[in-house]
């Protein structure tokens, strides 16, 4: 964590709405500011004018929360992205070798719309909403970021799943030319990355699909063009720079199901009480920037008890 501290120019956390003015204090204020305000993330400067503007001009917060919003700063250099190495800093230190725009969906599987889709074919016609959510890592550190996307299960419809419709799978990007981790012979993955939801879970109105986070396009290390936020479960179902998505009737294969299967379940929702078998779940450390960092409880699915009732009679201890 030590390279995340920033010289100390600001006291302790800064607060949500301190956070929200300052954020339309840097737009207003041109190019110039915004370069000496924010450490300038160069990797979304790729992003195409439209989704940069769409992204920017989107009003509608759908879920917000009072606590302390993550420094953009802490999230966008605190990362997990193995496609480019497994350090945490690793993924905004190689994050402008990869160069996402054009970009494609494919949809398949059990569904009777199936298609390839552009990103401009996705987003263009939707409106996107804000929603500032809990980010919980397997590892126990969380966040707390505002990301701008659209419903999962509003996308997903559109292409008709079908009866044998069980479960969706989601594949992110295979370059070995431009993510360096993937070039590593001794890497424990095999690409690509893949994670999977029940098709409830995937179709509850919490699931997300971001294309941009902190007002602006998601910067490479944090999955760009595209990526899921699925807030009650830990962080690694998130899957990033996602290129494909399928409708499949049995449960998949899923990366750290794989690597790992005692240690990360399919459900891997966040549960307190169920302890990593290295390390406890019943805390968290909260990272909120400038280097501060606070130990506070884990609540029962990150705290999102709205998907509770997706799991009614299942014991999760089993269903890890
Ligand atoms: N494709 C892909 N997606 C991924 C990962 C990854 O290594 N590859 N890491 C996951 C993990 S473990 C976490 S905690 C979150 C981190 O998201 P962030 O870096 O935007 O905070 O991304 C998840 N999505
Ligand atoms: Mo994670």
């Amino acid at each position: 964590m030590a390279k995340l501290v920033l010289p100390d120019t600001e006291n302790d956390v800064t607060p949500k709405p301190l956070f929200l003015n300052r954020r339309t204090i840097i737009k207003s204020a041109g190019a110039a500011l915004l370069a000496s305000a924010a450490p300038s993330i160069l990797a979304s400067q790729s992003a195409p004018s439209w989704l940069s503007q769409k992204i920017s001009n989107t009003v509608f917060r759908g879920v917000t929360t009072d606590e302390a919003v993550t420094d953009q700063y802490d999230a966008t250099r605190y990362n997990n992205f193995y496609e480019f190495g497994t350090g945490k800093d690793d993924p905004a230190k190689y994050a402008d070798e990869f160069n996402p725009y054009p970009w494609q969906i494919s949809v398949e599987g059990e569904c009777d719309a199936p298609g390839v889709l552009s990103l401009e074919d996705l987003i263009v016609s939707k409106s996107l909403e804000e929603r500032i959510y809990r980010l919980r890592c397997v590892e126990a550190w969380s966040m707390v970021i505002p990301w701008t996307g659209i419903e999962l299960g509003s996308l997903l419809k559109r292409f008709k799943p079908n009866s044998r419709a069980k479960y969706v799978v989601f594949e992110s990007v295979v370059r070995e030319e431009e993510l360096r981790g993937q070039r590593d012979r001794f890497s424990f993955i095999d690409w690509p990355y893949v994670e999977g939801l029940r098709i409830d879970e995937a179709m509850h109105s919490l699931s997300f699909l971001a294309v941009g986070m902190y007002g602006e396009p998601l910067p490479n290390q944090n999955g760009a063009p595209i990526r899921l936020l699925v807030p009650w479960k830990y962080g690694f179902k998130s899957s990033k720079s996602i290129v494909k998505i399928k409708f499949v009737e049995s449960e998949p294969n899923t990366t750290w199901n794989l690597a790992n299967p005692k240690e990360y379940g399919f459900y891997s929702n966040v549960n307190p009480n169920r302890p990593h078998p290295r390390w406890t779940q019943a805390t968290e450390r909260r990272i909120t920037g400038q280097g501060k960092i606070e130990r506070i409880p884990t609540q029962m699915f990150n705290g999102y008890d709205q998907v509770a009732s997706l799991y009614e009679g299942m014991d999760l201890k089993k269903f890890y």
